[in-house]
């Protein structure tokens, strides 16, 4: 199936003015949503470490800045002058616990201090669904329900959003927690049935996060309209205006008996993610 970023037109102006910023622009994720964040016609710096970053097409008119989100005046200097930051850097799977506390608890740390002292006004934070990763694959639940992380990655990602409720309550800075699922252009096995998000329903998703009047601070989670989902948000991607386009279930013969292996990874949501670790560092 072919799919198409959803066009400028396709979605309601962003609010007037100010300069995006976007993190882990040279991941994977980045990749794909930094044209997106260049069509709304909005100023867009893009950041990620040096290395990756320099290898990475910019979009016209986008501005490169490397930044370690682990250095704290560094990340205070790329936030000048920005109003709203989708922030997909730091580590993005279960793995040893010292890159996960730089990149992703420090790193979150460094963001929202800056993102205070810059004035930045919204932060869309690619938190994921491995907070709850925890709860099992027959349950269905919904952003309220409580945490459940399936690792020290998960438990990062629980961090970043108490951050984002911490610096909404006392700094007034929104943000839009979206615990994504399963990224792909197409659902890669069983699980992704129900924790897949098309590359169309991300890209929608955050435009979304990123122009919903009165956000607060609202978590939810980031999957298609799958039909198999373990996550209920009917209330809060109405809240944001998200239509899913995609349902992982026109997948299914593709995907056939691509199943995880039987034990944890298969019973419960967080997948692969139950089978690493521990670690000794
Ligand atoms: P990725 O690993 O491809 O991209 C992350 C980027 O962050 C990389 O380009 C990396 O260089 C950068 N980064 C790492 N440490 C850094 C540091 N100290 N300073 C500055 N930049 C640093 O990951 P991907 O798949 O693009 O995911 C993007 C975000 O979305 C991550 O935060 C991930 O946790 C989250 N997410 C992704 C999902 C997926 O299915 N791809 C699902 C759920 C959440
Ligand atoms: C994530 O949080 C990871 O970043 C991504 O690599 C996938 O593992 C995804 O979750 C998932 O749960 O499928």
């Amino acid at each position: 199936m072919v799919q198409t970023s959803p066009s400028a037109d396709a979605v309601p102006s962003l609010p007037p003015g100010g300069r995006l910023l976007l993190t882990g622009a040279a991941g994977t994720l980045g990749r794909q949503l930094a044209p997106t964040l260049a069509g709304t016609g909005r100023p867009l710096r893009l950041s990620d470490l040096a290395g990756p970053l320099a290898h990475m097409p910019l979009p016209a008119g986008a501005e490169a800045m490397p930044c370690d989100l682990a250095d704290g005046p560094a990340m205070c200097a790329l936030m000048a002058g920005v109003q709203a930051v989708v922030h997909l850097g730091g580590i993005a799977v279960e793995g040893p616990y010292s890159p996960i506390l730089r990149a992703n608890i420090i790193g979150v740390y460094n963001l929202y201090e800056a993102a205070r002292r810059q004035g930045v006004r919204r932060v869309v934070f690619a938190s994921s669904n491995h907070v709850t990763g925890g709860y099992g694959v027959e349950d269905t639940i919904d952003p309220l329900a409580p945490p459940r992380p399936d690792g020290h990655y998960g438990a990062s990602k629980l961090y970043g959003e108490a951050l984002a409720q911490l610096y909404w309550q006392r700094h007034g800075i929104e943000s839009v927690c979206l615990r994504i699922g399963t990224a792909e252009p197409l659902p890669p096995d069983r699980r992704a049935l129900a924790s897949w998000i098309s590359p169309r329903d991300l890209q929608q998703l955050v435009l979304c996060a990123l122009r919903a009047p009165d956000v607060g601070c609202l978590v939810t989670y980031g999957c298609s309209r799958n039909r198999r989902a373990w996550w209920r948000c009917d209330e809060s991607w109405a809240r944001l205006g998200y239509e899913p386009q995609d349902d992982a279930e026109a997948h299914v013969d593709a995907v056939g008996e691509r199943w995880l292996p039987e034990g944890p990874q298969r019973d419960l949501q967080g997948g692969r993610f139950l089978a690493i670790g521990p670690f000794d560092d």
